[in-house]
Order: structure tokens, then sequence, then C-alpha cells
């Protein structure tokens, strides 16, 4: 059994999870925070048979897309001129960042 964790845009997120539990995969959503924008973004545990592993990544891969954002940067205040400037600065997120791990036990109580 392997563990899929995947982060993704919140945008996407609805429709992915109406999509996997539709074919009968069971998911966790957790509301997260990426470290770098400090936005948020979903992440979707779900435990799955090995050989599920490939399909679940197609529909992930198939609901979600990568975008631009725009993060607000700032330059110090210099000296010499006091000003404050703040230019932004353009990053791609995502599709969706997928790690799969292998699972030692599984136990349902
Ligand atoms: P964030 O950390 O908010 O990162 C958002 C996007 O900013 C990243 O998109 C990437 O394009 C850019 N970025 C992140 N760190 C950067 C850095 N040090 N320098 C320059 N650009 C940087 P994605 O790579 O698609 O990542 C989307 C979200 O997936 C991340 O949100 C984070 O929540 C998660 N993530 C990505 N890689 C991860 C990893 N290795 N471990 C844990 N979480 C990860």
């Amino acid at each position: 059994m392997k563990l899929i964790i995947a982060i993704v845009h919140d945008e996407d997120a609805g429709d992915l999870i109406q999509d996997l539990t539709s074919k009968q995969f069971r998911i966790t959503k957790l509301a997260t925070t990426g470290g770098f924008l400090k936005a948020g973004n979903t992440t979707l545990l779900i435990g799955a048979e090995d050989e599920d592993v490939d399909k679940i990544i197609d529909i992930i891969k198939s609901n979600c897309q990568s975008r631009k954002e725009i993060l607000p940067s700032s330059s110090p205040i210099t000296a010499a001129t006091g000003v404050f400037i703040s230019y932004p600065v353009e990053v791609t997120v995502g599709g969706a960042t997928v790690f799969v791990v292998d699972v030692e036990k599984h136990v349902k109580l």
C-alpha cells in the first residue's frame, strides 16, 4: 500500500475530490499553507493500493493546472532616496506537487 500526498491549488481541489471519490478512492483533505507564497493550498492524503497509484496520479494531472501567481516583493529602503520600492515577482505554481510513500502498516480500529 502507498500513501499519496498531493498538494494542489484550492481552486482545483473541489473537482479533484469529486473525481477521486466518484471512482471510489478514499481521501482526507487538509487545509494547508505554502511556505513560500504563504497562501492557502489543499493537501490530500490518499491511501491507495500499489496498482492504483498511476491511475490516481493521472486523475490528479487531469484536474490540476499550473498557474502564474504574482508575489509582491519589496526592496529595502535605500539610504540615498529613503524610498521603499515594491516590485512584483511572478512564480509558476503547480499543477500539483505529489509525494508517494510506502505504508508500513494500515489498520482500522
Ligand atoms: P509554496 O511554498 O507557497 O510555493 C509556491 C510556488 O512558489 C512554488 O510552486 C514554486 O513555483 C515557487 N517557489 C517555492 N519555493 C521557492 C523558492 N525557494 N524559490 C523560488 N520559488 C519558489 P510549486 O513548486 O508548484 O509548489 C506549490 C506548493 O506545493 C508550495 O507552495 C508548497 O506548499 C508545496 N510544495 C512544493 N514543493 C514542496 C516540497 N518539496 N515539500 C513540501 N511542500 C512542497
